[in-house]
């Protein structure tokens, strides 16, 4: 999970802290010699030539004159100590310098140019304005790279948090709360709904599963293996039948049961295909889910945004679960198709196991991607 963007985000900020400390190092070194030509050779005009580091060193400096006033030379290793303590504020280039190298570890990570645009912004004007220790560069830097990221990643004002907005519908008097799931085949579809089926389960809620995929030779056994491994019922139908009335006949027994949550698989579809795009619009016409949930992988880089912009084109989509996160080296998808879509995150797929589904939370995001602080 992020293994190549953790590895470039980390480098990127390595090497530049390595470099601005050699700066730091560089200019002690350069401002003790000019002190000393100054202090043998009255030289006070060489003083023009001191390299200015854009410091919060004035007190420091106040210091070090009255003590070579007194006759008190400070040794070179002393100034560098100071200088390594001491604030710094990068310049305007070193900015430059440190977010371009931000930027080609994003982009190559799949991250979106839009939101790498807004998230290098970000880093900019953190960084404008801040004064960083010296002596803490790597950590500073991490820690502002961080409240970047969590700029970017944000909750949008559309979110949902589905283990809430299910009981809270249904405390209102809206069982079955209805969940339609789509998505391209294989993207984990029918393997997430029973994650999903499985916490609701576990906070115990009654939901039960719509074997809707009645068009892939093997989905009903699947779902109702699902079913069975995580205890909730399953209603299916044989293959080639209507899935809206499977649904239909779904969301009968929930009602006749007291099953309080409905989760509607699909057979996989992309959005070219218009048949089965329109028997999906069916579904959602005739069952009004809730919610509509579209299932990708996170894999799949750039193309899944414009996918999900396709499909909504057709069916309102609600929110997002990207799959298959813990085979994904680049992770970009993660970061940017929320921003990019206009639709939240729901959760994220780290693996095949029923407990693999993290609820979408920016400083998870945040912590998986960067190294962790000290
Ligand atoms: N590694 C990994 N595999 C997953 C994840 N979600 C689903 N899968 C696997 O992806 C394959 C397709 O899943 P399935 O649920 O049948 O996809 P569907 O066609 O969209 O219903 C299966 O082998 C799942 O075990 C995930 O988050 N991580
Ligand atoms: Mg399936």
């Amino acid at each position: 999970m992020f293994d190549s963007l953790k590895k470039k985000l980390s480098d990127a900020i390595k090497s530049f802290s390595k470099s601005e400390e050699r700066k730091v190092v560089e200019e002690a070194k350069e401002e003790e010699k000019a002190k000393e030509r100054v202090e043998n050779g009255g030289m006070q005009e060489n003083k023009e030539h001191v390299p200015q580091r854009n410091s919060d060193d004035k007190h420091d400096a106040r210091e070090k004159n009255e003590r070579s006033d007194k006759g008190i030379k400070l040794s070179v290793s002393t100034n560098i100590k100071k200088a390594i303590f001491s604030n710094v504020k990068l310049s305007d280039s070193d900015i430059d310098n440190f977010t371009d190298q931000l930027r080609v570890s994003m982009l190559e990570s799949d991250v979106s140019f839009e939101v790498v645009e807004d998230f290098s912004e970000q880093v900019r004007s953190l960084l404008g304005g801040r004064k960083l220790s010296s002596k803490n560069l790597q950590e500073e830097l991490v820690g502002t790279v961080r409240e970047a990221l969590l700029d970017i990643l944000k909750p949008s004002a559309n979110a949902i948090d589905l283990m809430s907005f299910i009981p809270e519908r249904i405390a209102s008097g809206n069982a079955p709360v209805k969940v339609l799931f789509l998505g391209p085949n294989g993207t984990g579809k029918t393997t997430t709904i029973a994650k999903i089926a499985y916490a609701l389960k576990n906070k115990g809620m009654h939901p039960l599963l719509s074997a809707s995929d009645t068009f892939r030779a093997a989905a009903i056994e699947q779902t109702e293996h699902h079913g069975n491994a995580v205890g909730v019922p399953v209603i299916k139908s044989s293959y080639g039948a209507d899935p809206t009335s499977v649904a239909f006949d779904a969301v009968a027994y929930a009602k006749a049961h007291g099953n309080d949550v409905v989760l509607i698989d699909s057979a996989g579809r992309q959005e070219t295909n218009k048949n089965l795009i329109g028997e999906v619009q069916k579904m959602h016409r005739v069952i009004k889910p809730d919610l509509t949930i579209y299932v990708g992988e996170s894999v799949s880089g750039g193309m899944i945004a414009e996918q999900i912009a396709e499909f909504n084109k057709f069916i309102k989509i609600d929110g997002i679960i990207l799959t298959k996160l813990d085979c994904d080296a680049k992770g970009g998808n993660s970061i940017s198709i929320s921003k990019v879509t206009g639709i939240p995150v729901l959760f994220f797929g780290t693996g095949e196991k029923y407990t693999d589904l993290v609820p979408y939370d920016p400083a998870k995001v945040v912590d998986m991607i960067l190294p962790s602080a000290g």
